[in-house]
């Protein structure tokens, strides 16, 4: 596997300034090292430029031009990495960039899978948002919904279908997300199946499901998915989240199905962290998606 880097320094999706250091800082945790003392070929692609000149005066939808722009770029960006064959894993930046991410890889999957690691749904819509923040959205506007000028990036939708999507560590869904996942049918395991079921029943099931229907897989994992204790350098931290090394297992059940195609890992602020710990965290789970093993 030939993996290609793309840093997204964006922090437009959200209210708080220091997400757009998360490149950076997953970087000093040693990304490209890690992934090459495991065998791949790494391009680090360096980081997309993210305008930061308009003012948040949109309130609907918070940054909306400036956060189109930038998805317009991501979405050539990991299209034409794509295109050569290469893995693209995608280091944010807040979770708006997924918008991008999602249009640069979907076209050549007829049933692109989505693992949607997060403490929250990211399923909002300008009508449904209480906060305005476009990191709340992205995967509703894969869906399809949401501002046209989000929806239409990459100039085709939707990016993935309701059926081939599964959240993984939800426990902070807004009413308006809760509505939309029953109308969709979309599979979700709460915090309360992972800790009933375990992670191991979760990913065997989320694998299954997703082995059965989907042409490739993109793993979208929020850093706020994992306990605040494990990943605190995030701007929107939820208690009771998904724990270090249930995080672990997951990856290496991942890496075991070898159904991954492409990944983001996004949310990571450095300001909020304590010793870059989250993106150390960050760069140890990528080892475990990309094989690592003690033995
Ligand atoms: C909330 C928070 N649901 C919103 N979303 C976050 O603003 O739409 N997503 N933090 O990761
Ligand atoms: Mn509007
Ligand atoms: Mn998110
Ligand atoms: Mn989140």
């Amino acid at each position: 596997k030939q993996i290609s880097i793309i840093g997204v320094p964006m922090d437009l999706g959200q209210s708080r300034r220091g997400v757009d250091m998360g490149p950076s800082a997953i970087r000093y945790a040693g990304v490209v090292e890690k992934l090459e003392a495991l065998g791949y070929s790494v391009e680090d692609c360096g980081d997309l430029s993210i305008g930061r000149s308009e003012r948040p005066t949109h309130q609907g939808l918070k940054n909306l031009k400036a956060v189109a722009k930038a998805s317009d770029e991501l979405y050539r960006m990991v299209k034409r990495e794509v295109g050569k064959g290469r893995f693209p894993l995608v280091l944010g930046g807040d979770h708006s960039i997924a918008i991008g991410t999602l249009a640069g890889i979907s076209r050549p999957y007829k049933n692109l899978g989505v693992i949607w690691y997060d403490a929250h749904g990211d399923l909002n819509t300008e009508a449904t948002s209480p906060s305005g923040n476009i990191h709340g959205m992205p995967l509703a506007v894969s869906l399809g919904y949401g501002h046209s000028l989000l929806t239409s990036i990459g100039g085709y939708q939707p990016k993935v279908k309701p059926e081939n999507i599964v959240i993984i560590g939800a426990r902070a869904l807004d009413d308006g997300e809760r509505v939309f996942i029953k109308e969709k049918g979309i599979r979700v395991y709460t915090m309360h199946e992972i800790d009933r079921l375990g992670m191991t029943q979760v990913m065997n099931e989320t694998i299954e499901y997703l082995k059965e229907n989907t042409d490739g897989v993109h793993l979208s994992l929020d850093l706020d998915g994992l306990d605040p204790d494990d990943a605190p350098g995030v701007g929107t931290p939820v208690y009771g989240g998904i724990s270090y090394r249930e995080s672990h297992l997951a990856m290496e059940m991942l890496s075991e199905s070898d159904l991954v195609t492409s990944a983001e890992f996004v949310e990571i602020n450095p300001i909020l962290d304590i010793r870059n710990k989250t993106a150390d965290v960050a760069v140890e789970l990528l080892g475990s998606l990309f094989g690592e093993r003690l033995l």
